[in-house]
């Protein structure tokens, strides 16, 4: 393959798409020679391929606020890749969606998707819809009107929508409601349901269980443990929490967590239930701050308008938004000794942080591997659903182990370079691309 023209097709074709052009550019970068040595992928022209989403849908949705006033967003849905599943990923409710947003992760989320082993595509969803400061009553509408176009195009065995940042339970649950009373049929459209609707266990933990799972295998393969390691996270939301809850269970020292306005510390550790549940509470009252862990823990400390990055720590997790950790961050986390650095946000890293890290072989994981524990407990769901019945939490958390350990195994098998050092990013894009691009040669040129 042709890495220069590739880019510069994409970079014409895609203008003032910044993000989509950095998530292919590191996964173009990684599967070059891996492309180059098997040539059935350029000559069933797989990359060009499977860089265009299969479709793009924008539509507007209207919505009437508590005043009576009616407003209007954006909505999207990015369906990506259909090639091993039906499409399958979350939907985003932020300021900051736009095209641009929806193409990188739906482009992300097909190799995620793919790692996972279970039957997905890729696709992604969202809204420019901002619910801070949002009442129920408005959420609801807007939920409502989002679905009520969005049903259009979803379906059980066609595209299986899910949460994402600004969609939980409750968004979830609003818009199964709408999908519902337009279609008539309670099936698996969406994953992330209300267990006594259709629900698995363990799926609002996953993304961070998963996370830890996948840096448990990351310590194993340095025959490091991760009992009594220092960390440090972004963000105070559901990726965050579950990311907490097992880094308490498993022993580690998380002190810092961080918030829009700040971070704050706790040497302590933030690892008691009381401390851990008061995330879920500071995330639900929507004020989006973190600095009031400082006042309800005397042993926490706020530091306003700081990154969380300066905090020194062996292990680093970005548990927020695309692109929060940059160049000089990860310089200060190197300088500060870190060993492990888990993107657990999608895209977390920008390519000049993931480039310094790996320059000092600080072990890095991308997100499309660490964070997959979700997308991958999304499609137990399905599954559960499918057979209309319910595997317990024992069953749900040993399939995520496995899955989470089949994708170290994966990144170690196709990553490691001749130097012993694992280059997670190469491995799993590789491992993703492979099983993706197989199935489009099989079903042939559409
Ligand atoms: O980025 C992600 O993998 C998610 N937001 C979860 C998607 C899903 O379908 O569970």
């Amino acid at each position: 393959m042709d890495l220069k023209k590739l880019m510069a097709d994409i970079e014409a074709k895609n203008p003032a798409q910044p993000l989509y052009i950095q998530a292919a550019k590191e996964v173009l970068e990684t599967i070059e020679d891996f492309v180059n040595e098997n040539p059935k992928y350029d000559k069933y022209s797989i990359v060009e391929r499977i860089l265009e989403p299969e479709r793009i849908i924008i539509f507007k949705v209207t919505w009437v606020d508590d005043k009576g006033k009616p407003q209007v967003n954006r909505g999207f849905r990015v369906q990506h890749n259909m090639a091993i599943g039906p499409y399958k990923g979350g939907i985003r409710f932020h300021p900051s969606v736009t095209e641009d947003t929806m193409k990188f992760l739906a482009f992300e989320q097909t190799f995620k998707n793919s790692l996972t082993t279970l039957p997905m595509g890729g696709g992604k969803g969202g809204s420019d819809f901002d619910p801070k400061g949002k009442s129920e009553g408005e959420v609801m509408r807007f939920c409502q009107a989002f679905m009520t176009e969005l049903q259009k195009y979803i379906g059980p065995e066609t595209d299986v929508p899910a949460g994402d940042i600004g969609v939980g339970a409750r968004e979830v649950g609003y818009m199964y409601g709408q999908y519902k009373r337009i279609r008539d049929e309670h099936v698996g459209v969406l994953t992330g349901k209300g267990l006594q609707w259709g629900g698995s266990l363990i799926r609002p933990e996953a993304t961070g269980f998963g996370a830890v799972y996948f840096l448990g295998g990351m310590l194993d393969a340095k025959k490091d443990t991760i009992k009594g390691k220092r960390c440090i996270l972004s963000g105070f939301g559901n990726v965050a929490w579950g990311t907490a809850l097992k880094l308490a269970e498993l022993g580690a020292k998380l002190v810092a967590i961080s918030g829009p306005d700040g971070y704050i510390i706790d040497e302590e550790g933030i690892n008691t239930p009381e401390k851990i549940a008061y995330m879920t509470e500071l995330n639900e009252t929507r004020n989006n701050v973190v600095a009031p862990f400082a006042d309800k823990f005397k042993s926490a400390k706020f530091f306003p308008g700081r990154k969380v990055w300066e905090v020194p720590c062996e292990i680093a997790l970005t548990c927020a938004i695309q692109n929060e950790l940059d160049e000089n961050d990860a310089n200060l986390l190197i300088k500060n000794g870190v060993k492990y650095v888990v993107e657990v946000s999608n895209m977390g890293c920008t390519a000049e942080a993931i480039n310094a890290l790996q320059k000092a072989k600080i072990n890095f994981a991308p997100g499309k591997a660490a964070n997959a524990g979700g997308v991958a407990t999304s499609g137990l769901e399905m599954s559960q659903n499918a057979m209309k019945l319910s595997w317990n939490r024992e069953e749900v958390d040993e399939k995520l182990k496995g899955i989470m350990k089949n994708i170290h195994d994966n990144c170690v098998k196709y990553g490691t370079e001749k130097n012993g050092y694992i280059n997670y990013v190469k491995g799993a894009n590789i491992a993703g691309f492979i099983k993706v691009a197989d199935a489009m040669i099989a079903q042939g040129v559409y």
